[in-house]
């Protein structure tokens, strides 16, 4: 009987430890699919955050390295340098890239390192408990904004592919969303366009997946992803933000 549905190569065949209706693990898996599909599982490198995806280094099947809180563009910019025939890949919730990780986010586009950041936006920090995060929404109640997010005393979510859009080394940056069958498919297109980019030597390319986070958001699995349409998409807009075009064949 043929199999029409197996696990990526990628993906190591471990439990993982997200919680239940947590999209992390949907977004390894199409990290993973991608990886198969473009056959450089050999010639990979990722780069794990600290986060709830700190142990994303036990779930793929690639060289994986473990980065300071924030610093994981900057560890792949030298494993990059120093291994340019290898795709090289960071994993980075929000806090970790668009709060302590800024500079180093900044910074790598700016220069147009050759490397794809994998943005997991959830719009909270999930590891160490909820509390606000730069993408939180304005009003979003979290454990360090009781009374919602305000504005004047926490100020604005951070928008980090409308920011990074205006940056001259940037390749290319999609938001998706794996809220539904739909947006999953669109998501590994993008992951997967982001890989071959960087294959074809393009520069800089983040691909920011909103995500939930059901257990911090105080909801179930399904009310999260409803939530996530709702609240996030509507300020976070799925699209291309910069894209410098596909090589002529
Ligand atoms: C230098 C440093 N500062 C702060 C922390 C605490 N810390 C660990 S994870 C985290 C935020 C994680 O949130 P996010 O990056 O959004 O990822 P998520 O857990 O939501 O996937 C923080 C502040 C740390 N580990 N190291
Ligand atoms: S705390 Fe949130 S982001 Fe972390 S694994 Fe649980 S649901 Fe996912």
């Amino acid at each position: 009987m043929t199999k029409a549905f197996e696990r990526p190569k990628a993906l190591a065949d471990v439990q993982q430890h997200y919680c239940p209706g947590c999209t992390h693990g949907i977004i390894h898996r199409l990290v993973a699919e991608a990886m198969d599909c473009l056959d450089i599982n050999g010639k990979t490198v990722g780069v794990a955050p600290v986060g709830c995806a700190v142990f994303a280094y036990n779930y793929f099947n690639c060289d994986m390295q473990q980065a300071a809180h924030g610093r994981a563009p900057a560890v792949a910019t030298g494993v990059k340098r120093v291994h340019p025939d290898n795709i090289v890949f960071t994993y980075q919730g929000d806090g970790d890239l668009a709060a302590i990780g800024t500079a180093e986010m900044i910074h790598a586009a700016a220069r147009g390192e050759n490397i794809t950041i994998i943005f997991v936006n959830n719009a909270i920090y999930g590891m160490t408990g909820g509390q606000m995060a730069p993408t939180t929404l304005a009003g979003q109640v979290t454990q360090t904004t009781p009374y919602g997010r305000n504005t004047q005393t926490q100020g604005y979510p951070i928008s980090v592919c409308e920011i990074l859009a205006t940056i001259e080394g940037v390749a290319y940056l999609e938001r998706v969303s794996v809220d539904n069958v739909k947006n999953i498919r669109g998501a590994k297109k993008a992951i997967e366009k982001a890989f071959r980019y960087q294959k074809e030597d393009k520069g800089f390319t983040l691909i920011e997946i909103l995500s939930t986070c059901p257990t911090n958001w105080g909801l179930t699995p399904l009310e999260s992803l409803d939530w996530l349409r709702d609240n996030m998409m509507p300020h976070y807009p799925l699209g291309i933000f910069k894209d410098k075009g596909e090589d002529k064949a």
